[in-house]
């Protein structure tokens, strides 16, 4: 039988005091769409509460592990204790390709300035800069990022001044973040400081102009398992010219020469829309939603990339490719679905994800019944309409807001305000993204921040057939005898974006919940009699 979505939640919320219950209470919300079909309010971006297992990370992770760890020719410097910095060191399964010999790859070294107490009593910036120095004299590289963590911040170290001055001695970018692990209250505030200083120090540096006709720039896409090697092809075919990926298999000279592009296409709205919003009011570039998970996302965001364009030919070339992906995609997903209709699934994960993975489970006959971010915010769950409603508390505060206007001379609205409304009005998503409520079931449980122990409560109640997280989770799950599917790594699979990418996760999928092995699995306290005192003392 179906669980009552209320109880659950009363039932998790009954574990906690008074005061963490409440707060809980405004993040655990049963997807119940209101007259005119208003999804219900969601608490998100707040403090997760002290002594709860969360899943998520931290400030630093966010700026140097997710935005700018992809970009294969800036040499990131870890300044701070070497935990940090080897912690960090290709975790994230994003990947890259050089394009020559000449095509420098920095991406799996892991350079830190190795803090130790004398640095923390004394001051590190003697020591970051003697490691920024001996980096360029190994690798030569464009541009060095240095990133902040906690420490850095805490006895007042100036990274930013080490930058500015390493930049005018070695004559390259050098650029600094204020990434501080502690800094936000998840991995999202790192995001930001890592759009701001992106913006800031590259954007619009390259002044190189492009010929294409069918110009973007693919915002919040990473490369995980090689998800931007299928779109990068797709693109290609269609005819349209990807400038830049922010960030994956990216370059430094990609993201100077970025403003070149006419359309910014958005995949990951939470990690990157400030990028996108930023390079709309200073060079004119309108930004639209799209998402290449799932073979019905995939087609429809070529569409609509073809639409902005308004060009019949874009659009033919486009048609021919998705139909010419289509039938294999068909095939498989008539394969699956007579295995998978019905079963459940969890999704919890990220700020993204767990709403883009909900459509290729649909594409199988599967069933979400509960999902969550780990750091979204509330524009993630419900849309962007609720920007104007969002508290703005401390700890958002404390994230630097620049203050961005139409450049002088570079500004450019490749667009009118009536082409985009008419856009909008055709079903393009310029400058919105309706985020994962609407698209849920009604009923469903939607969770922000979930913490271990309603993982495991959901786990015994729900006994969904697979349930998505990261390596975090993963063995916990398992030990339930649930199968447990990375969604941040893939395990060791994908890709999983577009077309051949969604045929990928249909088999992934489909095996994982067909398996029979969790029938035959017990775990030693279920089979074996309670060790009695007497045995234990014997
Ligand atoms: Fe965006 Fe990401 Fe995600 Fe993200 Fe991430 Fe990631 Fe993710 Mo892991 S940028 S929000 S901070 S889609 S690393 S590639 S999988 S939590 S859902």
């Amino acid at each position: 039988m179906k669980p009552n979505p209320h109880k659950v939640k009363d039932e998790l919320l009954a574990a906690y005091p008074k005061k963490t219950a409440r707060k809980r209470a405004e993040q655990i919300v049963v997807n119940e769409r209101r007259a005119g079909g208003a999804v219900p309010e969601i608490k998100a971006n707040v403090r997760t509460t002290p002594g709860a297992i969360t899943q998520r990370g931290c400030t630093y992770a966010g700026c140097k592990g997710v935005v700018i760890g992809p970009t294969r020719d800036i040499l990131s410097i870890t300044h701070g204790p070497i935990g940090c910095g080897f912690y960090s060191w290709l975790t994230r399964r994003n990947q890259t390709r050089a394009e020559g010999p000449g095509d420098a790859n920095y991406i799996t070294y892991c350079l830190s300035t190795d803090m130790q107490d004398e640095q923390i009593v004394f001051g590190g910036e003697k020591k970051l800069r003697a490691a920024v120095e001996e980096a360029y004299a190994l690798f030569h590289p464009k541009a060095i990022a240095i990133f902040s963590t906690c420490p850095v911040g805490l006895i007042g170290d100036d990274v930013h001044a080490v930058a500015r001055d390493m930049k005018e001695k070695l004559g390259i970018n050098v650029f600094g973040f204020s990434c501080e692990g502690y800094k936000g209250v998840s991995q999202s505030a790192g995001h930001h400081i890592a759009n701001n200083q992106l913006f800031k120090h590259v954007v619009g540096t390259d002044e190189t102009p492009r010929p294409e006709k069918f110009k973007i720039n693919l915002l919040g896409e990473y490369n995980i398992g090689g998800d931007a090697f299928v779109i990068e092809d797709l693109l290609e075919r269609c005819g349209i010219t990807l400038i830049s990926t922010f960030s994956g298999n990216s370059t430094y000279d990609a993201f100077a020469n970025s403003h070149m592009a006419d359309l910014n296409a958005v995949m990951c709205h939470r990690s990157i829309n400030y990028v996108a919003e930023m390079m709309e009011k200073k060079f004119g570039i309108p930004w639209i939603k799209v998402n290449f998970v799932g073979a019905e996302g995939t087609a429809k965001s070529l569409r609509h990339i073809a639409r902005y364009f308004n060009d019949a030919e874009l659009s033919e070339r486009v048609e021919k490719v998705i139909s010419g992906e289509m039938t294999a995609v068909l095939e498989t997903q008539f394969e699956v679905r007579s295995r998978c209709e019905g079963k459940t699934a969890m999704l919890f994960v990220g700020g993204s994800r767990a709403h883009s993975y909900q459509t290729l489970f649909a594409e199988m006959g599967m069933q979400i019944v509960a999902a969550g971010y780990e750091f979204a915010h509330r524009d993630d769950y419900e849309g962007r309409r609720v920007l104007p409603t969002v508290k703005v508390d401390a700890d958002s505060r404390n994230i630097e807001e620049l203050e961005v206007h139409p450049d002088e001379t570079r500004y450019l609205p490749r667009r009118g305000p009536d082409d985009l409304v008419q856009l909008q009005s055709s079903g393009v998503d310029v400058r919105e993204y309706q985020g994962m409520m609407p698209e849920m079931e009604e009923g469903a449980l939607v969770i922000d921040d979930l913490y271990h122990f309603e993982t495991e409560r959901l786990l015994d109640i729900y006994k969904p057939d697979i349930f998505c997280a990261g390596i975090k989770e993963k063995y916990a799950v398992q030990k339930a005898g649930i199968p447990c599917k990375q969604l941040h790594s893939y395990d060791y699979g994908g890709p999983y974006a577009g077309f051949r990418g969604a045929i990928n996760f249909y088999k992934e999928i489909d095996r994982m919940v067909n398996t029979r092995i969790w029938s035959h699995v017990q775990a030693p306290w279920e089979a074996e009699e309670e060790l009695t005192e007497d045995a234990i003392a014997s």
